[in-house]
């Protein structure tokens, strides 16, 4: 039997996605691309799910593209028809983005080893990104003649303003994780011998949180970047009045008053 490319495993109330095709350092193929989505959209529909980590299996996080995939990579026997790369990034890649960025629940990415193209992108699609020591970036689409995809254009300036964004994905250089949590492209960057207890009590964390409001904060801020401040403050009001009608909030305020730690159960 193949062995699956994305192992889920559950610890409470955490489900985390290990993309598992670790001799190719992770890297997408189409097969990989469906499992990863199905077990996503199934995070998604599970009540009991309340976080989500993605991380790789082996010594990479993920390569990007398997530029050996020959459903998806191009043919480059002499006379071969041109692949439609477009077609590719709008059948696996923006799915991907999207459903990442729609997620009922906070995504946290556990960046283990290198993150390459479109594997560094579907990281920093990720609501929280924490990367062991080790681990890199590295933006390789110009080396092939591509641009950023997985959201890359529209993540990276955002993160890290036009100034960095442009050099890392013009030059390709693999930046190291300790670099990438200073410019701010992740969140953290935690020596490789506490990674996976840091990741664990992150997620737990995030778990016990009240899983709407931070899937509503993450809307909001995507929405907030097509929107002037007067829209801005509007859409605020809008979110603050459905989540003020929800139990978290009632619990939240109450849990506070009488010195006890909130049981949050909304998503
Ligand atoms: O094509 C389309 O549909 C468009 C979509 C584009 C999206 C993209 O993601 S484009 C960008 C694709 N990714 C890359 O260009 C990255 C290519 N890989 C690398 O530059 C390096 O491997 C890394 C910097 C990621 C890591 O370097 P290193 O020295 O740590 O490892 P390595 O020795 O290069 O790789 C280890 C193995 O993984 C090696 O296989 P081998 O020799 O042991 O059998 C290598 O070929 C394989 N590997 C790494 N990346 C890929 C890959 N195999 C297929 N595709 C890869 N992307």
């Amino acid at each position: 039997m193949e062995e699956p490319t994305v192992l889920v495993t559950n610890e409470g109330a955490v489900r985390t996605l290990a993309l598992n095709r670790p001799k190719a350092l992770n890297s997408f193929t189409a097969a990989m691309h469906g499992e990863l989505l199905a077990a996503l959209d199934a995070a998604a529909a599970d009540a009991s799910v309340r976080c989500v980590v993605v991380t790789g299996s082996g010594r990479g996080f993920c390569a990007g593209q398997d530029l050996a995939d020959p459903s998806v990579a191009p043919n480059l026997e002499a006379g071969a028809t041109p692949t439609d790369v477009g077609a590719a990034i709008e059948r696996y890649y923006k799915p991907l983005a999207l459903r990442v960025r729609s997620m009922p629940v906070p995504v946290l990415a556990a960046v283990n080893g290198v993150a390459a193209g479109a594997g560094a992108n579907f990281a920093l699609c990720c609501d929280i990104v924490v990367a062991a020591r080790s681990a890199s970036f590295v933006q390789a689409f110009a080396k092939i003649g591509l641009i950023p995809d997985c959201g890359g254009t529209w993540l990276l300036p955002r993160l890290v303003g036009r100034g960095h964004a442009l050099a890392l994905a013009m030059l390709g250089d693999k930046l190291a994780a300790e670099e990438a949590a200073r410019i701010g492209l992740v969140w953290k960057c935690v020596d490789d011998a506490v990674f996976a207890s840091e990741v664990g009590t992150l997620a737990a964390r995030l778990a016990a949180m009240p899983t709407r409001a931070l899937a509503r904060t993450r809307q909001a801020m995507d929405a907030s970047q097509d929107l002037d401040l007067a829209a801005a403050l509007s859409h605020e009001a809008d979110v603050q009045r459905e989540l003020g009608y929800a139990h978290d909030f009632h619990e939240g305020v109450a849990a506070f008053l009488a010195k006890r730690p909130p049981v949050f159960t909304d998503r």
